[in-house]
């Protein structure tokens, strides 16, 4: 395992965390930002000052009231979701990015440390540049104990994605953009401590995370992490899994499947919508996480396993075709959804689903509940559409996930989401750090009242004596 050394040294005064590389750049992506900031920010100045007036797209009232649905109201350059192909991230599908991002020696899967510097570099990295970054993670790792402290204090059956949002609240006092905010950073210069920020919390993420499942789930037997394993793996060590090649290998797939989906999704836009007022990374990421707790978004893959289990407590034997397909027409009928199953922007079975199918068939091909995510695949699609709604019948991302967990002994459920948080960050993060290179403005669309929109299309006079502004 080649690590380059990092030249870094504490800041004077601080108990931990607040380290500088020494030099003009802080990091390695500190410096490869700033060799593509002036060509990006002259594309979008050009762009803007040329055709600023160019029109997008329009809007309708199915659009207004259906939430933003379809709305081009943001740009990425980070990922891009293509409903018939699925996620590239900066420009590589998810089985181009398993085979040219980087590995740990022995294993099959990448490592989040090269993930991460494509992310936020925009390119692809050396197997040095990807463990420059698992080094800078290693060196900012250190947890304050005050968010132990603040954890703690919750009361025990607190959902663990809150205790996770707030892990992240309780370290923003840490926040270096904050505090240079506060004696005047130039906003031409915000980018770099939002990137430095960036470092810290994605360093701590799998010790926060680790530290929630052992505090709920262990007994409060907490594991510190391994100065010779990658990020991923630190996290099934960090939970007791230390020995666990395959887990480790899951880890690793898992936390680059859900790392980021462009930037219209709810934890996406959250956070980009929080940093937007110049909210820190820390209060960005929380807005997003609280975002991903909802059951719609990432919370569903604790919805789907839940609902994976009823399925097969229902009945004695493995369920039948049949048996499955009455217990989703009930679940529809219940008017509840199927979790797992949908998608605002795909229209095609989520590559992440793919991938994730492709690792259960070579590791786990007999597991019971794999089988049974197989025969739902066979046949809820086909109920979904003849409900005639759904736009999307096709499994997405969390329909399999948490299947995964399961048969490596993460039974705890209610925890997936917080897996599903750990990667996603990674993404967030790098959306916040870019706007600030480009130095987006702070996010304010309008609203209407519904008489504005029935003046419109009615006309002004039909609506006297209705209620309303
Ligand atoms: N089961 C039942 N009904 C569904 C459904 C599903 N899996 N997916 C969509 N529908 C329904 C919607 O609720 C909506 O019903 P309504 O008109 O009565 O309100 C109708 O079909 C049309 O919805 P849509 O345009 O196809 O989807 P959407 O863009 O409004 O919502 C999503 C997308 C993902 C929220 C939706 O498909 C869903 O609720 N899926 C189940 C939850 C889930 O798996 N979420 C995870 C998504 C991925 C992620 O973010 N992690």
């Amino acid at each position: 395992m080649s690590k380059k050394k990092l030249d870094i040294t504490p800041l004077p005064n601080q108990k931990q965390q607040y380290v500088k590389v020494t030099g003009d750049c802080t990091t390695i992506l500190c410096k490869k930002i700033t060799d593509q900031l002036p060509a990006w920010r002259e594309r979008v100045a050009r762009l803007l000052k040329e055709h600023g007036s160019f029109k997008v797209c329009d809007v309708t009232i199915d659009q207004v009231y259906g939430g933003i649905r379809g709305v081009q109201i943001q740009v990425s350059d980070i990922s891009y979701v293509d409903p018939l192909e699925g996620i590239r991230i900066r420009g590589y599908t998810i089985p181009e990015l398993l085979k040219v991002l980087p590995r740990s020696e022995g294993s099959e899967f990448p490592l989040a440390g090269g993930l991460y510097y494509m992310l936020m570099a925009n390119q692809l990295p050396t197997p040095a540049e990807a463990w420059l970054i698992e080094a800078e993670w290693q060196c900012r790792r250190m947890m304050p104990e005050e968010v132990y402290d603040v954890i703690r204090a919750m009361p025990a059956d607190t959902h663990p994605m809150t205790l996770f949002s707030m892990g992240i609240l309780a370290l923003q006092g840490e926040s270096n953009f904050a505090r240079e905010y506060a004696t005047g950073i130039h906003k031409l210069d915000y980018w770099e401590t939002y990137l430095e920020d960036s470092l810290n919390l994605t360093a701590k993420l799998p010790s926060l995370a680790a530290f929630i499942y052992n505090l709920k789930y262990r007994k409060d037997d907490q594991i510190e992490p391994h100065p010779d394993l990658d990020w991923s793996a630190n996290f099934a060590h960090m939970i007791g899994k230390g020995e666990d090649r395959e887990y480790q290998d899951l880890c690793r797939l898992f936390f680059l499947l859900h790392s980021d989906h462009e930037g219209g999704n709810v934890s996406a836009h959250a956070a980009h919508l929080v940093g937007s007022a110049l909210s820190d990374v820390y209060l960005a990421c929380s807005a997003g996480m609280n975002g991903l707790a909802g059951p719609l978004h990432g919370l569903a893959n604790q919805e789907c396993i839940r609902w994976l289990l009823d399925v097969r407590a229902q009945f004695d034997q493995f369920p039948t075709r049949q048996q499955i397909r009455d217990f989703a027409v009930q679940t529809l009928k219940n008017g509840k959804v199927i979790p797992g199953y949908g998608h605002a922007v795909l229209r095609i079975t989520d590559p992440r689903f793919t991938a994730q199918l492709e690792f259960a068939k070579k590791y786990m091909p007999d597991d019971e509940l794999f089988r049974l995510v197989n025969l739902v695949y066979e046949v809820v699609p086909d109920v979904l559409k003849e409900s005639g709604k759904v736009k999307n019948p096709w499994p997405n991302v969390d329909a399999i996930n948490g299947t995964l967990q399961y048969h490596y002994g993460v039974r705890e459920f209610d925890f997936y989401t917080v897996l599903f948080g750990v990667s996603r960050i990674l993404g967030l993060t790098a959306h916040v750090v870019w706007s600030r290179v480009l130095g987006k403005p702070i996010e304010r669309p309008k609203s209407l009242t519904t008489r504005m929109l029935e003046d419109m299309v009615y006309g002004a006079k039909e609506q006297d004596g209705q209620p309303g502004l």
